[in-house]
């Protein structure tokens, strides 16, 4: 790990205009802005060995974006956007890696990037109004703001499960694939995990294992991805259009550059509501949730209609009615949990060599040194991959230890679940920003839109101060409780409660149930950011 650049040798920290912890997407995206655009002096933190924050880690076979390609990217220069060459509709893990490269040399970015390190604490000082940022290998550096840029899917979940380390084979993480990959040739695998990661991966494992074993404990339902090339000329159209394109994608309310149609499901005729869902289910992707009807949601009927059609082609794909069975969902509605979209997933139990295997009805006992229990069998391994979550969306920030005012832990202000204004500040700790934090869309957005969105608006922020000789900014505790009573409020006509999801941080054991993205969506979100704003930043408190 290279040391830390010191400024002023044997005088203390380095101190810095910001620090950023992070740099993925958000990372990335706030250094240049605030060094490039703004001119601030920044340093950024990052653990892993290479930019690219998820799309660092999540090297997993299988490992590819939900978004399409051309609009899952910055939109901050059109110079990037007409120079960088997508190759199809939804770019693989190594594709975007190779992406965040390149925006990280084109803007100069890596010089101010130390990779390997992980920030372990960071704390408010209150007379110097600076951050103490720690690192894990004990140096230090202050900064007057600390802008978190961690990621919402990046503190992986390891499951608590008895023997787990006494295994003899092969244990992977799909969150922390190894850089030089994992041949699985001939080998017999067991996954457990049918999220996104699992669904993603099982046709990639099953191709090359002698044996999978699919360990699900909930069935997901997930939309065939139909990802294809790009030619020249869809190249040629996009960028044509860019312009349009990203426009659209900040005035959606999910971020796409497609406008919704505003239909309820029950008002229109069976045989059209079929004919709506055959061509959504054969265009593929997450336009099937948005799409055809504006209500899947709101409406529980709507919901289930649209659900018994998912569970249909299930059956219809799926051999083994015992396996199409046990694959159908039935204890949520359809995108209460994040919806995944798949190449191959259901066919793929069609496969001699895989076997589902349902751990609800027999739930895993242990894993013993040569494979995995469940209550009714035992499964021999070499190989064992865990799809198993993330602490999404506050695992990541609060594994830093964090201090605000008076030495308030965001841990204790966050116990009862997160409480944030606009998702970016925290009362009680003053000059912390956190991008894409919990109580803003952010996961429910097209995460580059989210990230722009946020970056643009603490940029601003600190011009704002900058302009006006104040140094200090902090989230006024009453402004703090009505956001996150809206942020509730926002919530309660959305079927996404419902299920046990990391959206409520229901897969971590102990977690405060909150649902914790902004379900409001775009646009209101934006107005009261805006609004906000115009209002000399009402709701935050400055000092010089
Ligand atoms: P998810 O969506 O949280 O999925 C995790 C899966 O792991 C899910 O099927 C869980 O079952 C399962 N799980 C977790 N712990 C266990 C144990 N102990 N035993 C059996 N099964 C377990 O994570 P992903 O990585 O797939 O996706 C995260 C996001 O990344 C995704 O939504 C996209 O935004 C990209 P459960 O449902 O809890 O019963």
């Amino acid at each position: 790990m290279a040391g830390l650049r010191s400024d002023h040798p044997g005088s203390g920290p380095r101190q810095v205009d910001v620090v950023v912890v992070g740099a993925g997407f958000a990372g990335l995206c706030a250094l240049h802005k605030l060094r490039n655009v703004m001119g601030l002096s920044v340093q950024v933190f990052e653990a892993g060995d290479g930019v690219g924050g998820t799309w660092f880690w999540n090297r997993y076979p299988g490992a590819r974006c939900d978004s399409e390609s051309f609009y899952y990217c910055y939109s901050f220069s059109d110079e990037l956007a007409q120079e960088w060459e997508w190759t199809g509709k939804y770019p693989e893990q190594p594709e975007i890696e190779r992406y965040l490269n390149h925006v990280a040399d084109r803007f100069d970015l890596h010089r101010d990037i130390q990779l390997g390190t992980r920030v372990s604490a960071a704390r408010f000082d209150e007379s110097s109004g600076r951050w103490e940022v720690e690192l894990e290998a004990g140096e230090r550096v202050v900064a007057q703001y600390l802008v978190t840029a961690v990621g919402c899917l990046s503190a992986a979940n390891v499951p608590d499960i008895a023997g787990l380390d006494s295994f003899a084979g092969e244990v992977y993480l799909t969150a922390k694939w190894p850089r030089e990959g994992v041949d699985v040739m001939g080998k017999r695998v067991g996954l457990i995990g049918t999220g996104s990661s699992g669904i993603q991966a099982t046709p990639r494992l099953a191709a090359d294992a002698a044996h999978l074993s699919v360990f699900q404990r909930t069935p997901n339902f997930t939309i065939p991805a139909r990802h294809q090339a790009f030619l020249a000329e869809d190249q040629a159209a996009i960028k044509g259009n860019y312009s349009a394109i990203f426009e659209l994608t900040r005035q959606t309310a999910g971020g796409f550059p497609y406008l919704s149609i505003d239909r309820q499901t029950m008002d229109v005729p069976v045989e059209e509501r079929l004919q709506v869902l055959d061509a959504l289910w054969e265009e593929g992707g997450f336009k099937f949730l948005w799409g055809g009807f504006s209500d899947l949601l709101r409406d529980p009927a709507a919901n289930e209609f649209v659900s018994e059609y998912i569970r249909q082609k299930i059956r219809a794909t799926v051999n083994d009615p015992e396996t199409a069975e046990l694959l159908c969902p039935n204890d949520h509605p359809y995108g209460s949990k994040r919806p995944p979209i798949d190449t191959d997933y259901y066919v793929t139990f069609n496969r001699d060599n895989v076997r589902l295997v349902d751990v609800r009805s027999h739930p895993i006992e242990e894993i013993t040194p040569t494979g995995l229990r469940t209550d009714d069998e035992v499964f021999d391994l070499d190989v064992l991959v865990l799809a198993t979550g993330f602490d999404a969306m506050t695992g990541a920030l609060l594994n830093i230890d964090i201090r605000g005012v008076g030495g308030l832990r965001l841990a204790d202000a966050w116990k009862d679940g997160p409480r944030t204004l606009l998702g970016l500040q925290v009362a009680g700790f003053p000059n912390l920003f956190t991008i894409t934090g919990p109580g803003s869309p952010s996961v429910l957005l097209n995460m580059p839109v989210a990230i722009e969105q946020h970056v643009d608006w603490i940029g601003e922020l600190i011009d704002h101060m900058r302009e006006h000789g104040m140094a200090r900014v902090e989230a006024v505790e009453a402004a703090q409780d009505a956001w996150v009573e809206h942020v509730a409020e926002v919530s309660k006509d959305s079927l996404m409660g419902r299920a046990n999801s990391w959206y409520v941080g229901a897969n971590i054991p102990g977690k405060p149930r909150v649902v914790t993205p902004y379900a409001g969506g775009q646009p209101l979100y934006r107005e009261r950011c805006e609004a906000i704003k115009n209002a000399g930043y009402e709701g935050f408190v400055f000092s010089a």
